[in-house]
């Protein structure tokens, strides 16, 4: 890969790797009572959450995923190339593969529906010739992305602000609250959030 733009966007990814933790989702720690921080890219790290079309097949399946796997939502940021999820299941017994296989699986499927109807040029870019030789058309980047294991309070919220600032520190916007496809339009009190967030399973601020 030497296209320089997708180079950048994935230096971007590797340093909030970074902030969330190098642990690979493969190996999940699916632990009661634990809050996941997740993190994971559009296919080769290419801006394909850039539309609000996506971003409203995003915020649909996310919603549905909830609901069905009984989860809380305390964050979450779509940024145009990848995603920041700050989710608290609610049942001891749960799995992050089959959680995030609901998210993302719904949003491909309409992607790839889409590109096929009304753009089939455009599936060159999601082409994905696998080691065997068989070609996928790819939404999301392969693999599970990260996950990380939060319980500390203010952990949990310093995720939180990380997560909300994100397009802040892209230049996107002035002010989290200012992005339209992140809960910190919740937070700061706004309505009109795409998804509000689940806060009352929150932990305070100050313990
Ligand atoms: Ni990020």
């Amino acid at each position: 890969m030497s296209d320089p733009k997708v180079k950048m966007q994935n230096a971007r990814i590797d340093a909030d790797a970074k902030y969330f933790g190098k642990r690979k989702t493969c190996k999940r720690e699916n632990i009661p009572g634990h809050a996941h921080s997740l993190t994971f890219s559009c296919f080769r790290g290419k801006p394909f959450l850039s539309r609000d079309r996506s971003r409203q097949w995003f915020v649909k399946s996310l919603s549905a995923a909830r609901d069905a796997h009984a989860f809380d939502i305390w964050a979450y940021v779509i940024m145009p190339e990848h995603v920041h999820l700050l989710i608290f299941p609610r049942n001891d017994e749960y799995s992050i593969a089959d959680i995030l296989g609901d998210i993302k699986r719904p949003v491909a499927q309409k992607a790839l529906r889409f590109v096929r109807e009304t753009a089939p040029s455009f599936l060159e870019t999601m082409r994905d010739e696998q080691p065997n030789g068989i070609v996928r058309h790819r939404f999301w980047q392969r693999g599970g992305g990260f996950d990380r294991n939060l319980v500390e309070p203010s952990i949990i919220h310093s995720t939180i602000d990380y997560i909300h600032a994100n397009p802040v520190r892209r230049g996107l916007v002035e002010s989290p609250d200012d992005w339209q496809w992140s809960s910190a339009v919740f937070y700061s009190g706004c309505t009109g959030c795409v998804l509000e967030p689940n806060v009352a399973s929150l932990p305070g601020r100050k313990q």
